[in-house]
């Protein structure tokens, strides 16, 4: 049995994609971050800090989606998705797992400060400037891995651009995609997908982000 605890518009679609790409039979428990469900004690013993993803799988409850995506993959060598341990491309691989969530790190401090922060006064513009920055320049990085190859590792499509490919649309939401096309198209070939596509009719409504692009405001 699999089931995952999902948010839409959160972490956990990694989680959901990832079930989608390796065709595994699963249920997805909906929660709301905006509700308190997630603060009681049901969801607390799945998830300790009352964070999303978690799942449970046969019998034992995970949190982190980078470790739920490792366990995954372990669990299904033949899927292709991960690089064999102890091998350099598995270096590479765990590099993008933790990166992926270095970025998504920035975009949370982001979504704070443009977002969730109350009253307005509250939020700072310089702080919104660095955070962009600092955003722009994780978006170097794959921006150069993926000059002339179509994901993150040269071997192909893996579990890697799940992890990175989730944070996508959000990362556009911040920094103009104009100087980095490489990004932009990978994104694009990413949610095309036909398991990101059915992840996306799963997930449920992305209650966050109500525009397309949030500029910082002029001080
Ligand atoms: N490093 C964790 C981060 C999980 C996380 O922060 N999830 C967010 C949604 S994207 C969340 O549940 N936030 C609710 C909260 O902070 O209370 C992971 O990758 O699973």
């Amino acid at each position: 049995m699999i089931r995952l605890h999902h948010v839409g518009g959160s972490r956990s679609f990694r989680i959901l994609w990832l079930l989608e790409e390796l065709g595994l039979e699963y249920e997805i428990r909906h929660w709301r971050l905006d509700d308190g469900s997630t603060r009681a004690a049901e969801f607390l013993a799945l998830s300790p800090t009352g964070r999303v993803p978690a799942l449970e799988i046969d019998g034992l409850a995970i949190f982190e989606s980078a470790a739920i995506v490792q366990y995954l993959c372990e669990r299904h060598p033949q899927s292709g998705l991960a690089p064999s341990p102890g091998t350099a491309l598995r270096a590479r691989w765990l590099e993008w797992l933790g990166f992926a969530e270095t970025q998504a790190a920035i975009l949370e401090q982001l979504n704070i400060q443009h977002i969730f922060l109350r009253p307005a006064e509250a939020r700072s513009p310089v702080l919104m400037k660095l955070l962009a920055r600092r955003l722009a320049a994780t978006m170097q990085v794959p921006e150069a891995a993926l000059a002339g190859q179509e994901t993150l590792l040269q071997s192909g499509f893996s579990a890697a651009d799940v992890m990175l490919g989730f944070n996508l649309p959000a990362v556009f939401r911040f920094v103009r995609a104009e100087g980095f096309p490489q990004l932009a198209a990978y994104g694009a070939r990413m949610a095309r997908r036909p398991a990101y596509q059915r992840a996306l009719a799963r997930a449920g409504e992305d209650r966050l982000y109500t525009r397309d692009f949030y500029e910082v405001p002029d001080v």
